[in-house]
């Protein structure tokens, strides 16, 4: 058998995830208006709901984590200026290097340590000194929770210390929080709490959430003004959007506090994992709902491991030669873990 995406167990990531009824059904009776005109009801609602949950003053709706990212980092910084982030930062790693191609932003990587965090002299070393032959240091940027780092939480006293430092040197913080809501739950504390230093954050509400498009940003109202016209400017202004964004309302009063069972799923993938000859992974460092591991097996490759598992119905994703990384999310249960679990062991079997 193989198992089309619709069928299959799929652990690719959690932006598969399908709308849920309650949200068609609250799609389906939106009031809509021209969202340009800032006349879409649902829209505004959402992004009060946001901005609220956020602790922020203001949100912007954006059609996606990417742009949500761009126009961010665009409404921070001018043509020329630095931005100082990580190097498995997914604005460096996976968005086309869209604020340099785009908006002139230098880029400043620093290693990520692997909890996700940077660690705060290299930051500190790294901002410049007024002079006439270095760009001006403009932004801090964070991820929380970090993908490439296994979607481990960067804790609060880290996210405020982070901020106190740019702030001291005139810079803004903004927060890549793709899933913030995952890191705000495994901390148990408000996302509010987790963003109290933050200039800005960008939150998605379809991955996780699994509302079917769409992410918000959100920042004190002057930055959200500049977001708003970056928006437009990159194609991202929408008319009757409030289709959309009542999904991401379900998803914001619905959808966060059962994260934590993705993440209880999330733990039990990994120490199924853990337990099987040839794969390496340490559960402990699991923290939310991704799971990186490594496999070790003489002829057995992750692209190889992952087509004859796709054979079997399960889908997770190649990260290279020996890595893979699967995603839990509101779409897979625990049986389906279990069942995941079983098929690699039966994989790693034939190879034994
Ligand atoms: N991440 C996707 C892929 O792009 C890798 C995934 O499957 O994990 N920030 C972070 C931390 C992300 O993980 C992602 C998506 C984004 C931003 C971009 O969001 P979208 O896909 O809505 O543009």
């Amino acid at each position: 058998m193989n198992a089309s995406a619709a069928t299959a167990i799929d652990f690719r990531s959690d932006t598969v995830t399908q709308p849920t009824p309650a949200m068609r059904e609250a799609m389906a009776r939106a009031e809509v208006g021209d969202d340009v005109y800032g006349e879409d009801p649902t829209v505004n609602a959402l992004e009060r709901l946001a901005a609220e949950r956020l602790g922020m003053d203001e949100a912007l709706f954006v059609p996606s984590g990417t742009m949500g990212n761009l126009i961010s980092v665009l409404a921070h910084c001018g043509r020329g200026d630095e931005m100082i982030l990580g190097a498995d930062a997914h604005i460096f790693y996976y968005e086309q290097g869209g604020a340099a191609a785009l908006g002139g932003v230098n880029p400043r990587t620093l290693p990520n340590r692997p909890d996700g965090t940077l660690d705060l002299g290299e930051i500190e070393d790294a901002i410049r000194a007024d002079n006439v032959h270095y760009p001006v240091s403009r932004l801090l940027a964070l991820e929380n929770t970090h993908n490439r780092c296994g979607g481990r939480v960067l804790p609060v006293d880290y996210m405020d210390a982070a901020a106190e430092l740019a702030h001291a040197h005139g810079m803004s913080l903004h927060v890549d929080g793709a899933r913030i809501w995952n890191a705000a739950v495994a901390l148990g504390v408000p996302v509010s709490r987790l963003l109290r230093g933050a200039d800005s954050v960008s939150a998605c509400l379809s991955k996780g959430l699994a509302a079917p498009v769409g992410s918000v940003v959100a920042g004190d109202r002057e930055f959200i003004r500049r977001a708003r016209r970056l928006r437009k400017a990159v194609g991202g202004g929408m008319r009757q959007a409030g289709v959309i964004a009542a999904a991401g309302i379900v998803a914001l009063n619905e959808m966060v506090e059962r994260l934590t069972e993705d993440q209880a799923h999330a733990r039990l993938l990994a120490e199924g994992l853990a337990a099987l000859d040839g794969v390496s992974i340490d559960p402990s460092a699991v923290q939310t709902n991704l799971v990186y591991f490594d496999i070790e097996r003489a002829g057995l490759d992750a692209p190889t491991l992952s087509a004859a598992l796709a054979e079997r119905g399960v889908l997770l994703s190649p990260t290279g030669a020996q890595g893979l990384r699967a995603v839990t999310h509101c779409d897979v249960d625990e049986v389906q873990v279990r069942q995941a679990v079983a098929a690699v062991a039966e994989v790693m079997a034939q190879y034994g």
